[in-house]
């Protein structure tokens, strides 16, 4: 049957696409649109036209599978877009789901939008290192304004239907459940006007905009584009419609478009969108492995880490038990939990009403007692694995048969914890990454004898609290912090050789990184794992704890901090970095910005090829996925292991060899040796 199908309501003609999973508009979609089209300018009973999709959502964008392979033979995008918008007979796009991307860019054809209020629009090319390519960056300006254009092409993020509704982007919002009818109404409805709005022709938005508007949005958006290429692209194709007539504009559009899809960014992005898509598909998972339902959530631990798990699960509307051992600790958790709800409401985000709401879910309580009737039971307590197993014992004999009992820890051997229950097939790590309420990476371990529905249930309930996971095997650190350490090691080598945090800082900002080892390190706290009892003044570290200076908390750690958190490297410290580098007589001053990244970055793809090895992690693109959302890797480099692969695997083997002094104790992966010989990548 043709993903494209039309039928007849009196005078106006139903078009309906059914292309599963997302109808993506490949080659059949488009053909069979224009095909379309076709049949209601040829058939005079016609009067008007109606566009929907059926299944999930309306078009979700261009094939992306596509590009690189055109489609020979078929109509392009723009094509398409230009046969509706130029129709004489009026066409109403009914939008549900997401009109992403390409998807959008048809509806900006049609000559009117309406929407159920769910529905998302957007043009979410950015994250896939392009720009709109049909059109979107020219017709959606002339539509709502260059104001409320610029942040939707830049950052992709798309806009809920009221939005859109309120900036003219939607004509009417309809019906959740009568969209089909709600839009044939309306279609009849215009049938007698004088004209149709045609959103190419249209000036009356963008008349008079200077270009200080794109200097400032460029200003003050600076940060957050750092590094990338397709927003500026974006922001330069917004510009050219307020300047050009959309006939040159749409040219101008396709200039900047094509060398971002032939380019490096783009590829690295799409690698990590089917990436993050392959990383819920589990080995030896049966398909039909019964996912529990998850009604209520116990969160044990109230401190930064059991508060952020605990905002994930009330944001979502699941309610949480959060436990503690002492009253103030307790109250002090549920202030911060509320004054994180505050400080987004008065950013806008959210309403003083969704506030109340998520407070409503949450039960703090002073007893694990109260943990009985969890279905998820996280425990967020101290990193230590006779508390780990004290809690667990506990929760054995409390939690109802069906819960699954998850561990917090970053690092402990997730088998042992499970020793101290009688139902190991129930437990299962859940590592999340501070502050939990915001980092979107949840690294899901999988015991030796976790069961499938827990595994499976806890990929699902990621899912519903909006969190990208990456199911790893037990090891020291797992996938993430195993290879975090080997970069760490480096780290501070280099600084026995008298390099300084703020270079070696510098030099990973530059490759792309929000902040370095070192800055890291001070908003972590120095003192993790630090006591003066056991304190080794031989470690740099911990020789700065020693002297008071704990991290970005007390003001003072690799790096100087002034009250609002401004960071300036420190005398002290760098006197003493140079003062312990003279004393190793490791001291030296020929050392180049390439061999400070090559020595951070390297062995953190010769670990990441080990875990390959070791069957740690399932697929090379799961540590890609991990890296970005979990430690700030570039996105646009697509992950250490897809950028290992444009580097050259031979480069990075080549570049171990090269600083094999500097680490006597490491032994390069086989697989990353056989790959690099064989001219091969990970992907
Ligand atoms: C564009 O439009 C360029 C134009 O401006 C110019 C052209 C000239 N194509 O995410 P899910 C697959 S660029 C092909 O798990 P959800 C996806 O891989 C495009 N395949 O579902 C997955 O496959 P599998 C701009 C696609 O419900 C399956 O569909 N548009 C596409 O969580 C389900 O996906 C975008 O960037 C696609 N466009 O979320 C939108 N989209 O099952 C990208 C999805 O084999 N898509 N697939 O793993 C999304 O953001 C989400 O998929 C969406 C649904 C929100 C729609």
């Amino acid at each position: 049957m043709s993903v494209i199908t039309t039928h007849r309501d009196g005078e106006v003609l139903v078009i309906v696409s059914d292309n599963p999973p997302v109808n993506a508009l490949g080659a059949a979609v488009r053909d069979g649109l224009v095909a379309a089209m076709d049949e209601a300018l040829a058939n005079d009973d016609v009067k008007t036209v109606v566009i929907r999709c059926d299944g999930r959502t309306f078009f979700a964008g261009a094939d992306i599978t596509e590009f690189g392979n055109p489609k020979a033979g078929s109509v392009d995008l723009n094509t398409v877009i230009n046969t509706i918008e130029s129709s004489p007979k009026p066409v109403v796009a009914a939008i549900h789901g997401t009109a992403l991307g390409g998807g959008l860019e048809v509806a900006l054809g049609c000559h009117y939008r309406v929407a159920v209020p769910s529905a998302k629009l957007g043009l979410p090319e950015v994250k896939l290192g392009l720009i709109p390519g049909a059109g979107g960056t020219q017709r959606l300006p002339r539509v709502v304004g260059v104001e409320a254009a610029l942040p939707m092409v830049t950052s992709g993020d798309p806009i809920p239907a009221k939005l859109a509704a309120s900036i003219g982007l939607v004509d009417k919002l309809v019906g959740e459940g009568s969209l089909e009818a709600d839009a044939v109404e309306f279609a009849r409805g215009v049938i007698g006007n004088a004209s149709h709005p045609v959103s190419s022709a249209r000036t009356d938005k963008i008349a008079g905009t200077g270009s200080g508007v794109f200097d400032a949005f460029r200003k003050t958006n600076a940060r957050r584009l750092k590094g990338f290429d397709a927003p500026e692209a974006a922001i330069k194709a917004v510009e050219i419609a307020t300047k050009h007539p959309f006939a040159q504009g749409l040219p101008m559009e396709r200039a900047l478009f094509e060398p971002l899809l032939a380019g490096a960014q783009s590829a690295a992005l799409r690698h990590l969108f089917f990436a993050e898509r392959a990383a819920n598909k589990i080995d030896n998972l049966p398909a039909d492995t019964p996912i529990l339902p998850i009604a209520r959530v116990g969160v044990i631990g109230a401190g930064t880490m059991g508060g952020g798990i605990t905002m994930n699960f009330l944001s979502a509307g699941i309610p949480v038990t959060m436990v503690e051992r002492e009253q103030a600790p307790l109250d002090r958790g549920v202030a911060t939990i509320r004054k994180n709800y505050e400080n987004t409401a008065a950013k806008g985000r959210i309403t003083a009403d969704q506030v109340e709401q998520a407070m409503s879910l949450l039960t703090p309580s002073l007893s694990l007692e109260d943990l009985a009737q969890c279905d998820l039971v996280i425990e967020a307590v101290f990193e230590l694995m006779e508390i780990k197993k004290d809690v667990f014992g506990k929760l054995d004999a409390i939690c109802k048969p069906s819960a699954i009992l998850a561990s917090n820890t970053s690092y402990l051997d997730i088998n042992e914890i499970a020793t101290s229950t009688s139902r190991p097939e129930a437990l299962i790590g859940l590592h999340f990454f501070s502050p939990a309420n915001v980092m979107r990476m949840l690294e899901v371990v999988r015991g030796a004898k976790t069961g499938a529905s827990a595994l499976a249930t806890s990929m699902k309930i990621a899912k519903t609290i909006g969190k990208v996971a990456v199911v790893a095997g037990v090891c020291h650190g797992f996938i993430g912090n195993r290879i975090l350490a080997a970069r760490q090691k480096q780290g501070e080598a280099m600084l026995l050789e008298g390099i300084l945090p703020e270079r070696v800082d510098r030099v990973l900002t530059d490759f792309g990184f929000p902040m370095g080892p070192f800055q890291m390190a001070d908003l972590a706290g120095l003192d993790i794992g630090w006591t003066k009892e056991t304190s080794d003044p031989t470690r740099i570290n911990y020789a700065l704890c020693e002297r008071g200076r704990l991290g970005q908390k007390n003001g003072a750690g690799f790096y100087d901090y002034a009250a609002d958190r401004t960071r300036t490297p420190s005398d002290e410290v760098n006197a003493l970095i140079l003062d312990f580098a003279d004393k190793s007589g490791l001291r030296r001053s020929d050392v180049s910005d390439e061999e400070i990244l090559e020595r951070l970055l390297y062995p953190m793809i010769n670990e990441a090829a080990l875990i390959l090895e070791e069957h740690i992690a399932q697929r090379a693109s799961d540590i890609d996925v991990m890296y970005v959302h979990g430690y700030g890797w570039p996105s646009f480099t697509g992950g250490p292991m897809f950028w290992a692969g444009t580097q050259g695997l031979d480069k990075v083997v080549a570049g171990l060899g090269k600083h094999a002094d500097k680490w006597p104790d490491l032994s390069i992966s086989k697989l990353l040796r056989d790959k690099a010989a064989k001219g091969e990548s990970f992907a």
